[in-house]
């Protein structure tokens, strides 16, 4: 699916700003016919935004069930003829979307983009309603999964197993935008090199099939135009390529025209594209032929009063941060996050590994916590089974579908920490991994494991292409004790190193720390804590050869729910919740910017 954009053929509005908003606990809108009027009892809500942390009431910030937006759009004259599509870049957790009284689009899954035609619904030169209606409710069938426990006072509460605020509503940008009615509707890069060379295979997709012409034209950051072919599908070939690289984010431009019979564009669209490989070769990950080594963080798209709301100032000070820090690479733990953000990415050479919303599939670990005694078996037909499964494609599928052109994306992350050790968990994964190969050959894939699962123990390394390890010991394990936290995780890495021929990034390590808590002896929650922690861990990191990468976690603290283990949330970030920084900001960016 392609962005929305602006160009000679194509107009784009956003639908920035306040919409109507009614919470509907009982789900009577649905029988009421909402969408058929004007939210008259409703309140005033922002987009994007979620829309839990804005008004001070506790039914709003945990609500459980319907939510319903409404607002009105004047469509101009001058889009009469064209084809007019509504766009959502993604709505959390589930949609169903009017136009007027029609129902023209339903999607599952909180973090992708979902869109429809809406031509025949419009009334061109005349306000036009759009509602819709958002659920936030989690089961076993979604992604990620959770249960609902009903109160003895009736109140549904909603239950998950993954460790931060179950954010909902409209948390990104909605687009009306137009097309002509024969129109490119995707484009699909892939590069490698042939010595200094720069090979483009391209493949563009239009809805007239093969009854008209396609023609590419690639132009270099200056404007200059370095290569061009015919045909919807082709390679172009770019001497003395300028390589997308880490910290050189260096963007081609392909431009993909739709030509009718006397060659007249009839719809064009811009494709950035930047010129890189990415390899697994033994125990190295490989960008351009080099190894890559990872330094950064686990993130969260996170934030006071605006919940998991895109907000371009955060988004610009939060890669600010990244920099100064000395940082060139983060997770989208645990979810897709905004393609603004992976915009700037790719422009500014950020690598990214992209993961799922597939986490919590763990029913050993609860609130980012532990459970002791038993284990419990997670994959199972009324837990986490065949419909969760069908879900989770789906997750996989869209998120490769939006971000297959993206340099910046380097990996593709298809859970965190699920159960890895119950046998069934095999059967569950096999065919995720390789359907995500089918769809991307060109990037390696793998998933986050917790401690839970030793080398010895995990079922599931074998399908993926590196280890991805999140390690909380010192903290979770032997708390408060680093000198045996020290030696334990060299072990396991070893063992990882020997086990598994691959190269292994530690993708979460950290420690919770209240800003401002101090201490001489060694005390969790204090800042000298998590420095003490995060040296034990670079230490080992710098003695085995096998770690390609060092993500903290995290890169700031953030919303949970409610729990004993968190104090207003998680505290493990670098920086606060608003950004200020921890000791442990200036230790990493005197390990990470060494050198400079
Ligand atoms: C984890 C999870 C992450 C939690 C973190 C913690 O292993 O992947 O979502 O927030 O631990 O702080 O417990």
């Amino acid at each position: 699916m392609l962005r929305p954009q602006d160009g000679p053929t194509r107009e784009r509005r956003s639908l920035a700003g306040l919409w109507r908003f009614r919470l509907d606990a009982e789900g009577a809108g649905r029988t009421g016919g909402w969408w058929r009027s004007p939210l008259t009892r409703g309140v005033d809500i922002p987009v994007p935004a979620s829309y839990n942390d804005i008004y001070p009431d506790a039914t709003v910030r945990d609500h459980v069930g319907d939510a319903w937006y409404q607002t009105s759009v004047w469509v101009p004259a001058r889009w009469a003829g064209q084809r007019i599509v509504l766009r959502f870049d993604a709505a959390t957790h589930r949609a169903t979307v009017w136009v007027n009284d029609t129902e023209v689009a339903e999607h599952e899954g909180g973090y992708t983009p979902f869109e429809a035609d809406v031509t025949a619904h419009l009334r061109p030169n005349a306000e036009n309603r759009v509602t819709l209606v958002v659920n936030n409710e989690l089961s076993w069938s979604t992604i990620p999964p959770g249960t609902i426990e009903q109160r003895p006072d009736g109140r549904r509460v909603q239950r998950y197993f993954h460790d931060f605020f179950n954010y909902a509503g409209l948390h990104r940008p909605v687009w009306l935008y137009t097309t002509p009615a024969a129109h490119i509707s995707d484009i699909t890069v892939a590069t490698t090199f042939d010595d200094s060379t720069g090979v483009i295979d391209y493949r563009v997709e239009s809805s007239t099939g093969e009854a008209a012409s396609l023609r590419v034209v690639l132009r270099d950051a200056s404007g200059a135009e370095v290569a061009a072919a015919g045909g919807a599908v082709g390679t172009l070939r770019v001497p003395d390529v300028h390589p997308w690289a880490p910290g050189d984010g260096y963007l081609y431009e392909l431009e993909a025209s739709l030509l009718n019979t006397s060659g007249e564009v009839i719809d064009s669209y811009q494709q950035p594209v930047g010129v890189r490989t990415v390899d697994v070769r033994g125990r190295q990950f490989l960008i351009n032929g080099t190894p890559f080594y990872f330094r950064g963080f686990g993130k969260h798209e996170d934030a006071a009063v605006r919940g998991k709301g895109h907000d371009d100032v955060l988004m610009v000070h939060d890669f600010a941060l990244l920099e100064w820090i000395g940082a060139n690479s983060f997770r989208t733990s645990h979810y897709p996050y905004a393609e603004e953000v992976l915009d700037y990415a790719d422009r500014h050479g950020v690598v990214v590994i992209g993961e799922t919303p597939a986490v919590g599939l763990n029913l050993n670990i609860g609130g980012g916590v532990f459970n002791s005694g038993k284990r419990v078996p997670t994959f199972s037909p009324d837990r986490v089974g065949d419909d969760t499964q069908r879900v989770h494609l789906q997750a996989i599928q869209e998120l490769v579908a939006r971000d297959k052109n993206r340099p910046s994306v380097v990996l593709w992350c298809v859970a965190n920490e699920p159960d890895d050790v119950q046998p069934e968990a095999r059967d569950y994964f096999a065919p995720l991994a390789a359907e995500t190969r089918r769809l991307d050959p060109t990037r390696p894939v793998a998933y986050a494991n917790a401690l839970l699962a030793t080398p010895d123990q995990c079922v599931i390394t074998e399908l993926f292409d590196v280890v991805l390890l999140n390690r909380y010991y010192g903290w979770y394990w032997d708390t408060g004790d680093l000198e045996t936290a020290e030696t334990a995780l060299e072990a396991e890495l070893r063992q990882w190193a020997e086990m598994h021929d691959k190269p292994i990034i530690i993708t979460e390590y950290g420690a919770d720390t209240y800003p401002g808590l101090r201490s001489i002896l060694p005390s969790p929650w204090t800042e000298e804590y998590q420095t003490d922690l995060l040296d034990v861990y670079h230490r080992v990191f710098d003695r085995v050869d096998a770690v390609v990468g060092e993500h903290v976690w995290s890169f700031a603290d953030f919303a949970t729910m409610p729990g004993v283990f968190r104090v207003d949330g998680n505290k493990k970030g670098v920086f606060t919740r608003d950004r200020r920084p921890k000791t442990a900001a200036f230790q990493l960016r005197a390990r990470w910017r060494k050198g400079e």
